[in-house]
Order: C-alpha cells, then structure tokens, then sequence
C-alpha cells in the first residue's frame, strides 16, 4: 500500500510537472502525458464516465468553428432553447420538432449524451397555455410531455422535467402550473415523464441551488420526499451560473453531495462563470473538482461554446473566446479533469499500472436491487446489477413478479417472458462490469410490482 502510494504521489508529480512545462511552451495542457486526454469530452469520459457538454443553438451549427468545436472538445449537448415549450408547441398540439431534432441527429452520430432542457417551465411559454383553466392544462401538460419526450424516446439521456420552481425563499414559484394545479404539478409531471420515456434520467432543473440556502434547502425536501414515497426522479441539476455577486460557493460540492446521498445523479447543467484570466480559470477549476469528487455528479454542461453567443456576452463565462480560442478556463477545465481525483479515489493505483503480482482478473459474483416506481395500475422497476470483487463478463437477473402483473416493456437487458418468474440476461453493451461497479436495467407492467427480490448470477 505504502508502496503504491508512493508512486501515485511521484506519478503526479509527474504529470504536475510535465503540465507546468507544456503551459509554458504553449503546448496544449498535457497532451503528452499517458493517460491525459486532449479534449473536455474525451477527459470526462475517462473520469467515470461523465459527459462534459455544451449548450448548442442550431442556428449556429452552420458556421463551421462553431460545429468543430462542439464536435473535436464535447460529449454532450443541450438544446439551448429548441426545446422550449414557445417553440416545440407554439399552439396546442402542433409541435415543431426540427431545430431540435438537428442536434439531437448531430449529437447522436457522434455518440454525445443529449440534455433535454425543459418540459414543464414558467418561462418561454407558449402564450396558449396561460389562458388554460386546470382541467384543460392538466391535460395540455401530460400530452405536452408526452408527444415531446416520446419524439426522442430511448435517445435522451437526461430529461429536465421541471425547472426552476422554486422562489429565492423557497416558496414555490407562481407560476401558471402551481397556480391552477397546485403544489402536485411536479408529482404529476414527473409520473407523466416516466412513463414516456422509461429511459431517460428525469431531472429537476433549477439556479441558485448550488450552495445550500434556502431555495436548495427547499427542492431538497422536495427530492426527499420523492424518494421517500417513490415518485420518479433520478437527478437534480445545478445550472451554477456564476458571477461576483453569485460567486461560487464554498460549500457547493457538500450541497451535490447531500443531494447525491438521497439516491439521485447531480448535474451541473448550465455552467457559466463570468471573468477572465486566472480568476475564471480557478473558478472553473474548483467547480470541475467539486464535480469529480462526488461520485453521483455525472456530468457538466457548459451554457454555450464561444464568450460572444452566451446568453450573458458581456460577462464572457465560457471557455472559448469570441475567436474560438482556448482561454485559461478552459485549460483548467481539462487539467482537472485529466488530473483530478475521482472514482478510484486517490490513493488507488492508477488503472493501467497494476502491481506486477496482481492475480489475473478472473469472473465473479453479481448482485441485484430493485427500485420499484409503483401508482395505481402500473409500475416500473429500475434494477441495479453490480460486480464483486471481481469481473463479471455476462450476468442474469431473476424476478419473480407478482401474479397479475405483466410487463409491457423493458431497456438494457433482454427477458424471457412478461408474468411470473423473468429473468433479464445483459445486452452486449452492459455484460462486462468491472468489479465493484454497477449496470443498470429496466422494466415496466401493469399491475403490482412492488415486493419483488432479484436474484443475480455471473458468469
Ligand atoms: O440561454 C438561453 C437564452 O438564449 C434565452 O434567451 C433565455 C430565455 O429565457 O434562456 C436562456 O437559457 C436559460 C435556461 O433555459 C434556463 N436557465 C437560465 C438560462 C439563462 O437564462
């Protein structure tokens, strides 16, 4: 152990000493180092892989620096506003689907994790569903979510369900939703989201939430309290727009970290940090730590890719300039991530050096949990298949289901039947698990399915 620290510590001061070279004869950060990538996306991947994406407009994607940048640095996109409620469903039930679906194509062909950004929100609302009495935008809200999540089913990674709901004080914010629906609109859009697309991670979306105050302390009892009686939601979004007088808090990774530890993904969705020079770039570095220290933050959006197309201009908050040069925030972006700790914590070994007497890996035990999203009539189960101590190549996961349930449909792993005794076996992409991680698979019915215990057997 002693031993292998040592080299960890002597291997970083290594790559420490190699990036302080590079920076001074302008190379690019580390691109001569083993392991250290040379682009964001490229980077996160190899952190646990994160996604590091961008906010994309589509009216930009025809100037060519702008789509190579996207392209060559990330791995993730938003729709800047594509996916507002104003554009996709300018009037009820006519939706206009193709400024989005030209990144979510674009983004897809490239294997990039896609943000979908945002379902139910108060602003860049279509001027049609103010005027709607509760009954009539209950059902406009349901049929919004599920005609626009339904467009991409199986294609989003993370869906912003709701977004920012919350006044400064924690209040819910009277928007045209809370007003003629009532403190359950979230519930019920999230119930909605989850039926429309069983695939996507459903997120809540909010600003100001990313230090701990009372507006976060106020979406965090409501993500408790989800968890607590199985409404479906699987991560919370941090936009952290940042400036001098909304600084970067201190205490911004324990805020992730105590939203990770209720059993959600955090996101950092919206990120932007006006400045320049070494100010932003520590800014920036300091964010993209707190991010890889917590083992749930899964991923980082950027609010934009050149300074001159962000939403705040002015503040220059992105990591490109207005030419697209690499500024000294985006070199501490990729520093980090290509140095920075994350899961196998510090004092591991680093993955390709292992100790010459290591015993070759060999196949082992698996284990499986259930969490079952239950309302009346209908269920769905997200199962979570983890290795031991060491590598599983191919796994099957037992259920048995109550009688009168049946499965409609399922994700990630192929299954033997609908009703009684299932079993689920992997697909090709999720049958290898390195030891101690985890896979997950999915399920959803009719009937009861709560009260089920998975069994789980490896190969
Ligand atoms: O960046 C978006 C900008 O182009 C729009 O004009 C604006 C309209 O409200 O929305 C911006 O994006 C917002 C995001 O959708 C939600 N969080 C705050 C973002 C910045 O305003």
């Amino acid at each position: 152990m002693v031993t292998r620290s040592l080299r960890t510590t002597a291997r970083r001061a290594l790559v420490l000493a190699a990036a302080g070279a590079m920076a001074v004869t302008g190379v690019v950060a580390l691109s001569g180092t083993a392991n250290a990538a040379t682009t964001l996306g490229a980077s996160a991947a190899e952190r646990g892989g994160r996604y590091f994406g961008a906010a994309v407009a589509a009216n930009h994607l025809g100037e060519a620096r702008y789509f190579q940048t996207w392209t060559t640095e990330f791995n993730g996109a938003t729709p800047e506003n594509e996916m507002k409620w104003q554009t996709i469903e300018p009037s009820r039930n006519q939706f206009n689907f193709a400024p989005a679906n030209q990144i979510v194509t674009q983004a897809r062909s490239r294997g990039m994790k896609v943000r979908g950004h945002t379902l139910v929100w108060h602003s860049q609302l279509a001027g049609w569903v103010s005027s709607l009495d509760a009954t009539n935008l209950r059902s406009a809200m349901n049929n919004h979510i599920n005609r626009v999540m339904g467009q991409w089913r199986g294609q989003i990674h993370s869906w912003d369900v709701v977004n920012e709901a919350f006044e400064e004080n924690g209040s819910r914010r009277q928007s045209v939703f809370q007003q003629r629906l009532g403190n359950g609109y979230i519930e019920e859009a999230f119930r909605a989201a989850r039926t429309a697309d069983p695939n996507a991670k459903l997120c809540y979306n909010d600003y100001n939430t990313d230090g701990i105050n009372a507006k976060s302390n106020a979406v965090f009892a409501l993500v408790q309290d989800f968890r607590n009686r199985g409404v479906p939601i699987d991560c919370v979004g941090f936009q952290s727009h940042f400036n001098g007088a909304s600084p970067v808090p201190g205490n911004y990774q324990q805020n992730l970290q105590r939203f990770a530890n209720l059993g959600v993904d955090v996101q950092i969705t919206e990120l932007d940090i006006e400045g320049s020079g070494t100010a932003q770039a520590n800014n920036y570095r300091n964010v993209v730590n707190a991010c890889l220290a917590v083992s749930r933050c899964t991923g980082i959006t950027v609010w934009g890719i050149p300074d001159h197309y962000s939403w705040r201009p002015n503040g220059t908050p992105l990591l490109f300039d207005s030419n697209y040069n690499k500024k000294a925030a985006y070199t501490a972006v990729l520093n980090a991530l290509n140095t920075g700790q994350s899961d196998p914590p510090p004092n591991d070994p680093p993955p390709n050096d292992p100790p010459p007497n290591d015993p070759p890996p060999t196949t082992g035990a698996c284990a499986a949990t259930v969490s079952t999203n239950q309302w009346t009539g209908g269920f769905v189960g997200s199962v979570r298949v983890t290795a031991g101590s060491a590598q599983v190549n191919a796994w099957t996961v037992t259920v048995t289901l109550p009688s009168g349930a049946t499965l409609t449909s399922g994700w990630n792993a192929d299954r033997s039947g609908n009703t009684g005794t299932v079993q689920f076996t992997n697909v090709g992409f999720n049958g290898s698990i390195a030891p101690g991680q985890s896979v997950d698979f999915g399920y959803q019915g009719t009937g009861t399915g709560t009260g089920v215990t998975p069994t789980c057997a490896a190969s």
